[in-house]
């Protein structure tokens, strides 16, 4: 007998930067991810002043979804998908962010795209804003550093609502909004809250107000959606990654749950319409955030989310180091260590499947609400043989093990769970390095980091596993 409930929504995940190509089309304008270059393993991005001739954009062309995505959602239909992730492109339905009107042929290309998938029965599941801001809201009001940037996302998020409402019930407002907690990463904060950094301002005081900016707009969103569609199911996406105590010293077991409440403060507004205290207390005492009105408050609070949808791909170990209190000036990204305990992928991802029946838990107490893993997955080197077979028998490993904690989750410790959907299930440009080769698919596109390839769609060996693993609900792993 299944562990899992019967409507359990096995999917896949994608975003649209990541997979549609097309970036000139259809009268798209350009976003935040059309300015990023290709990074490698290792080596960062660079994030560029509009689009410079001569540099590599692998979001401009990725794997060209826009035209092959019918023999695509053929191809997921197959594999078994019940529900599909992806996102809305914000430049596709308002090129430049504060345009008058929206783009109709935007509006277009995704009532195709969801008719087609519901055409196989797979929902869609779609996220309005993952890492896809206007160029030119960042450009013009640095991203949510501006107030009036909350007016536009919302507008965008009506335009939405109101033309897919019937076609689509799964919604999340924006991806991985904790990645701003690591405000030291440009990456991170421009893919997320559109904050790009030119001099030596304090980024952590940008990101509070930005964040809230950002809050804010979510939450108008789900209320408004509510409006427009009662049975509409509206969540928040974080990037759950525990923090575990490099041991038992009491200061380190008090560094990660202060890490803890420095990242996921985003979710606990999310949830539960407030700020809570210790967020209160240290902005207050920083003079960060300065600019949070009663419409906000009331805003925040008449917007809370149906379900907390998060990605999940390992764990990360803390340690303070020495002379450091916790009450100082804690950089996040400097205080994270290597786990004596967990092996770690190609790019150093720590792999650790027991955290997710953690994460799954801890979230579970904390917010009681139906939880969705939108992401979860290893992205690796693969190889084509002579044949054209790929055998991924790591991918498989990796996958197996994490539902394996998953079930357990629900099963033994009654954790209320919605579905489960790998990320980058089709090969596609990866977020953070902009690499093809770092791979998370069943399904492989032929083509590789200089851009060059047939983007031909194959099957690796996990694609038929995957396919058991949907038919059986999670028996046959
Ligand atoms: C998450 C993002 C995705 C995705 C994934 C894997 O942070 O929501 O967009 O890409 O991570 O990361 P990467 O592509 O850097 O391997």
């Amino acid at each position: 007998m299944s562990k899992l409930p019967k409507n359990f929504l096995w999917g896949g995940a994608v975003a649209a930067h990541q997979l549609e190509g097309g970036w000139q089309e259809g009268g798209k304008g350009v976003s935040v991810a059309d300015i990023m270059t290709a990074g490698a393993n290792g080596v960062e991005r660079e994030i560029t002043d509009g689009v410079l001739p001569g540099k590599n954009y692998p979001n401009h062309d990725a794997i060209d979804f826009y035209h092959h995505y019918k023999e695509d959602v053929k191809l997921f239909a197959e594999l078994g998908l019940k529900c599909f992730r992806t996102s809305i492109a914000w430049t596709r339905i308002f090129p430049n962010g504060d345009d008058a009107e929206p783009n109709e042929e935007g509006l277009k290309f995704y009532d195709d795209l969801f008719d087609e998938c519901l055409k196989y029965g797979i929902e869609p599941v779609i996220t309005l804003a993952h890492f896809e801001m206007p160029y030119n809201l960042v450009k013009k009001y640095n991203g949510f550093s501006d107030r009036k940037v909350i007016d536009y996302f919302v507008r965008f998020a009506e335009v939405c609502f109101r033309r897919y409402k019937d076609k689509v019930k799964y919604w999340m407002t924006f991806n991985e909004i904790d990645n701003q907690s690591s405000y030291d990463n440009d990456f991170l904060m421009a893919t997320n809250s559109g904050l790009i950094f030119h001099d030596d301002e304090d980024r952590e005081a940008a990101m509070y107000q930005a964040a809230h900016y950002e809050l804010v707009a979510s939450a108008k969103a789900v209320k408004l959606g509510h409006e427009i569609n009662p049975d509409f199911k509206i969540g928040c996406m974080i990037n759950f990654t525990p923090l575990y105590p490099l041991n038992s010293a009491p200061d380190n077991v008090m560094l990660s749950e202060r890490l803890m409440q420095r990242r996921y403060w985003f979710s606990d507004v999310h949830v539960n319409g407030v700020y809570p205290e210790n967020i209160e207390k240290y902005v207050i005492r920083k003079g960060f955030r300065k600019d949070i009105t009663d419409e906000d408050r009331v805003a925040l609070k008449e917007g809370t989310v149906d379900y907390v949808g998060f990605s999940y791909y390992n764990s990360m170990t803390v340690a303070l180091p020495d002379g450091e209190s916790i009450d100082g000036d804690l950089q996040p990204d400097e205080l994270v260590v290597q786990n004596p305990y967990v092996k770690v992928s190609d790019w150093d991802w720590p792999i650790d499947p027991t955290g997710l029946r953690f994460s799954l838990n801890w979230l579970n107490d904390r917010y009681h609400l139906p939880l969705f893993i939108v992401e979860n997955g290893l992205g690796a080197y693969d190889k084509v043989e002579s044949d054209g077979s790929i055998h991924d028998p790591y991918r498989v490993a990796y996958l197996r093990a994490h539902i394996e904690e998953m079930e357990k989750a629900v099963d033994l410790d009654g954790v209320n769970l919605m579905g489960y959907t790998p990320w980058g299930f089709i090969d596609l440009v990866s977020a953070g390095t902009g690499q093809m080769s770092k791979r998370y698919g069943f399904i492989y596109v032929d083509k590789d980091d200089d851009g060059n390839g047939t983007l031909k769609r194959s099957k690796k060996d996990s694609f038929e596993w995957y396919q058991e693993v949907i038919k059986t609900n999670g028996e046959d792993l």
